[in-house]
């Protein structure tokens, strides 16, 4: 039996595929970890959506932005943007089934044995790992609560405020959560976002870091995996985090990394997120676990 954790799927079923029959992965037997971004932008949501589903049984999921904004759109159709390709899922016959499971799905994946976890976009600097798993666990009741969702998924768009408070209430508490789980990349140290910035390190607005560099960041014991962040390529330096969203969709590439070992291969994607025929990581193999501190 072999973990194996994927980057944002977007809709590459195809990319999927070729990574999974590299790995000879057998539903069966092992086990697939997914950070999230299922679906949207790329070329066949609908299907990736299927698929999963279809081995739901092997898999662990967190949710990302583009899932929870799946989830508000299928409730209100005029979410959907110009650039969106999630009608498709919104307009199947099975659409209900479908977007059922996605609602059920987590925002933090915490693994006790490995100690490990897996997130979308990253966990903020000033959150230890039980204060996260709480917050995300106030988020997942919403998702799954059929009075709480409809508030929860109006209310949830929106760059303010900025950062955590203990003292926040309903849906903006539930927004911050969720922006710092789905949609992070930098913020301060004390966990102030800056939600506009999305290419490399090397662009931090003044006063921010990436969430994973902050000095005093309370999960450093903790190995992460994340997605979401496509402009770092996978590289990321700092012991125990691995970045496995090399952007697929945007004519990169999807990342797939064995949990244990730490070893990555992956599916190079043409500009219409189609795969290409497979070939080696060009992706320096790394181990955070064992990684000097
Ligand atoms: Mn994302």
């Amino acid at each position: 039996m072999a973990t194996y954790a994927v980057g944002d799927l977007q809709g590459c079923l195809q990319a999927l595929q070729c990574l999974l029959k590299q790995v000879a992965f057998d539903p069966q037997r092992d086990r697939l970890w997914l950070v999230g971004d299922l679906v949207n932008r790329g070329p066949q949501s609908l299907e990736t959506l299927r698929f999963l589903y279809s081995i739901r049984e092997s898999l662990v999921c967190v949710l990302g932005n583009h899932d929870l904004h799946l989830l508000a759109a299928g409730r209100n159709i005029e979410r959907l943007k110009k650039a969106d390709t999630l009608r498709e899922i919104i307009d199947a016959p099975d659409s209900a089934e479908l977007l059922e499971w996605v609602r059920q799905q987590k925002l933090m994946h915490y693994d006790e044995q490995r100690n490990l976890a897996l997130v979308h976009a990253g966990i903020p600097p000033q959150w230890s790992l039980r204060k996260a798993l709480k917050c995300a666990a106030e988020v997942e009741t919403a998702l799954r609560d059929d009075n709480l969702l409809p508030p929860y998924l109006d209310g949830m768009y929106g760059n303010d405020p900025a950062k955590w408070d203990n003292d926040l209430k309903g849906v903006t508490r539930l927004r911050v959560i969720t922006n710092y789980f789905t949609r992070m990349r930098f913020c301060t140290a004390e966990g102030k976002l800056d939600l506009k910035s999305k290419e490399g390190l090397d662009t931090a607005p003044a006063g921010y870091k990436p969430w994973f560099q902050h000095q005093h960041r309370k999960t450093k014991d903790l190995k992460i995996i994340f997605g979401h962040w496509a402009a770092l390529e996978g590289n990321v330096e700092e012991p125990g985090i691995s970045a496995l969203d090399t952007g697929c969709v945007w004519g990169g590439a999807l990342t797939l990394m064995n949990v244990d070992s730490f070893e990555r291969l992956s599916c190079k994607c043409d500009e219409h997120g189609h795969a290409m025929p497979p070939v080696a990581s060009s992706i320096p193999q790394t181990s955070p676990a064992s990684a000097p501190r």
